[in-house]
């Protein structure tokens, strides 16, 4: 068996060193434990070629050519490879569809007035119908608000045609192509059934179709997923603006009632904000200075972003937040939860809350949270932690002592804003000059996870610093934020690691908003929010009259671990923009699939790079990573008729 890490290798992070120290001591096994068990990896499951879909298998292909080369029905390692990597594309679309439907039929039921939410950002929602062509003549904003989410629900039924959000959203340019190339989503239900269907045993076994079938999900992800997600949000809880907050363990708070929120989708932490506020004096009254909220995940930069509220952990961390001793309750809905909370739990006395019907944890607390009855399941929520609070063994905590603050929450709205107090007529020609002029190198979004295989923070802050320091403006969303925050990077002061180039267009903006600087990594929130550089791009590509795929942006995951980043991965693909990983994706076994996705625009075989202008780009090491996506922005540059 592998050898275990010592803390120092598994994060960055001193904070979380030391609480994997103390997880040790107690004798309490975490993700950063198992991820070292499960060393050596099985080598045809990492490459790719083990199949498993029916029961004449498992089948598995000797990627070195020595042994069987097909499974038993006659696959070969190009099928398999492609099916699988699909498949988790399906994983990953799925997961952003499914979020968004819930947050639409949650609109629906708040505009009919079953659901105890507000329309807060009148503005958006006004602005959503117009580009929907829906009507609002004499209409009351819940109304207005009832057509917009019909017309986001029908983007799971339709029978045939564009899917709303892709016309709605998308750009002109990518659309027309998806369409000449019969890939333009009809509606995400169908389209995820289909996938399924053509990744099944005895159905699809052309690679190339595979994968072309993959794009499709990454638009579905993307405009059925991602822009439904984060539009229909900000209608309900409002449009970020950034705000200041703090990072790391520390945020927790031990003379307060500790709860964390984890998970994805603001329709549950939004409530339990709320009911923590209006529930204060019960804290109180139980001995407490009252209720802390801290984030962990997505549900985590929900919050940040339009609360305030700060962030104890991003994703391979997770566990450590309960080995504090002074987490009463983590609650959570979907996505990225490891099932191993559970097990540390049982350790202290942390009490952990499932809420969604459909995901549950053995052995944990579940109550049923449906957004008709917010208030009910997030009232019990919180009294359950406030109760809690007698369980807390006070000899136990180890809370960190210092925290980073970090600024978040910037909107591709606010964003824009800020630039036109340089350029009211045209908000984004401050921007365009920059990168024209080469002041700003190119654009990248860095998006993603961590991974408890991986050391923590070293892939996304390193990416991320080599990219500023060669004057490449970085954006950022997910669990990377969350490393890049704990790192300095989201606060005024890093502008530092920045290029000339960069750095002066920063503190420009930064005048605009009234800080010293903007941050060097401008946090645009969770990962359905990777909608919000998109829309960012398409108003550059729109000004300039080019198409997405050829503005100098890239895209990078370093500590990528989960599907959903694959599929995210593949939505900024689909419309021309590379995408770096810093993980393994498990597609080595098969050559051609390899070269699909990774291979140059110039070669003669098909490559996502020849037909959509962007590639995938697998690259372990985070400096060369960044000097690859330098390449590739200067080869854009170039194109463009732009100095390098
Ligand atoms: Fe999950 Fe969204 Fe990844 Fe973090 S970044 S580990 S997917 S929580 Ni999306
Ligand atoms: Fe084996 Fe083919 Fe079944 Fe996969 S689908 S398990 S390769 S027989």
């Amino acid at each position: 068996m592998a050898k275990t890490r010592n803390p120092v290798d598994v994060s960055m992070d001193v904070q979380v060193q030391d609480m994997l120290g103390k997880a040790r001591e107690q004798g309490v096994e975490t993700a950063f434990d198992r991820a070292d068990q499960m060393s050596p990896r099985c080598p045809f499951g990492s490459a790719g070629v083990c199949c498993r879909l029916c029961l004449e298998g498992p089948c598995r292909i000797q990627p070195n050519g020595k042994g069987p080369q097909r499974g038993v029905c006659g696959a070969n390692a190009d099928t398999i490879v492609a099916r699988n990597f699909m498949n988790s594309l399906i994983q990953g679309t799925a997961a952003h569809a499914e979020h968004a439907r819930e947050v639409a039929l949650a609109l629906l039921h708040t505009a009919e007035g079953k659901a105890p939410y507000h329309i807060k950002d009148v503005g958006k929602l006004y602005r959503i119908a117009e580009g929907l062509n829906l009507s609002v003549e004499g209409k009351s904003v819940n109304e207005v608000a009832k057509d917009v989410a019909l017309k986001a629900l029908e983007d799971f039924q339709r029978p045939e045609g564009t899917m709303n959000w892709v016309s709605f959203r998308g750009q002109e340019k990518s659309v027309a192509k998806w369409q000449s190339l019969g890939l333009a989503p009809v509606n995400s239900h169908l389209e995820i059934a289909k996938a399924v269907t053509r990744g099944a045993m005895g159905s699809d076994a052309d690679p190339i179709n595979l994968l072309l079938g993959g794009i499709n999900l990454g638009i579905v992800d993307g405009y059925g997923g991602l822009h439904l997600s984060t539009d229909l949000q900000d209608v309900l809880f409002g449009t970020p603006q950034a705000v200041k907050a703090n990072y790391s363990l520390g945020v927790l708070d031990e003379n307060k009632i500790n709860i964390a929120v984890h998970g994805h989708i603001p329709l549950l932490s939004e409530k339990v904000v709320e009911w923590a506020r209006k529930l204060d004096d019960q804290a109180k009254a139980a001995g407490t200075e009252g209720i802390n909220i801290v984030g962990v995940c997505c549900s985590g930069n929900e919050l940040l972003m339009r609360q305030g509220v700060s962030i104890a952990s991003s994703f391979s961390s997770q566990e450590l937040v309960i080995v504090s001793g002074a987490l009463e309750a983590m609650v959570v809905d979907i996505q990225c939860i490891m099932p191993g909370i559970q097990q540390v739990a049982e350790c202290y006395h942390t009490e952990i809350i499932t809420t969604l019907g459909h995901v549950k944890i053995a052995g944990a607390t579940h109550v049923d949270f449906e957004p008709e009855h917010a208030d009910e399941a997030a009232k019990e929520i919180v009294e359950k932690a406030i109760k809690n609070y007698a369980n807390r063994d006070h000899q136990n905590v180890s809370i960190p002592k210092d925290t980073v603050e970090a600024y978040a929450g910037f909107s591709a709205e606010q964003i824009t804003d800020v630039l036109s107090k340089l350029n009211e007529e045209k908000p984004l020609q401050p921007l365009i000059d920059a990168l024209k002029n080469g002041t700003i190198r190119g654009i990248a979004a860095m998006v993603g996870c961590t991974n408890p295989r991986e050391k923590q923070d070293v892939g996304n802050v390193t990416v991320a610093k080599e990219l500023m320091k060669k004057d490449v403006l970085v954006l950022t969303t997910g669990c990377t934020a969350h490393s890049l925050a704990k790192n300095g990077l989201m606060n005024p002061d890093g502008v530092k690691e920045c290029g000339e180039g960069v750095k002066s267009v920063l503190k420009l903006l930064g005048e605009q908003a009234g800080l010293p600087s903007l941050p060097p990594a401008l946090h645009m929130g969770s990962c359905v929010d990777n909608s919000r550089p998109a829309d960012l791009l398409k108003a550059l590509a729109d000004e300039l009259d080019i198409a997405i795929s050829d503005i100098p942006v890239v895209g990078s995951c370093p500590e990528t671990h989960n599907p959903k980043a694959l599929s995210i991965g593949t939505y900024f693909i689909s419309h021309g923009v590379d995408v770096h990983v810093g993980v393994d994706p498990q597609v080595s076994g098969s050559s051609l699939v390899t070269h699909t996705l990774t291979g140059n625009r110039g070669d003669e075989e098909v490559t996502t790079d020849r037909l959509f202008g962007g590639k995938l780009i697998y690259e372990p090491d985070p400096v060369l990573a960044a000097e690859k996506l330098i390449e590739r922005i200067d080869m854009k540059r170039k194109l463009l008729g732009l100095s390098t």
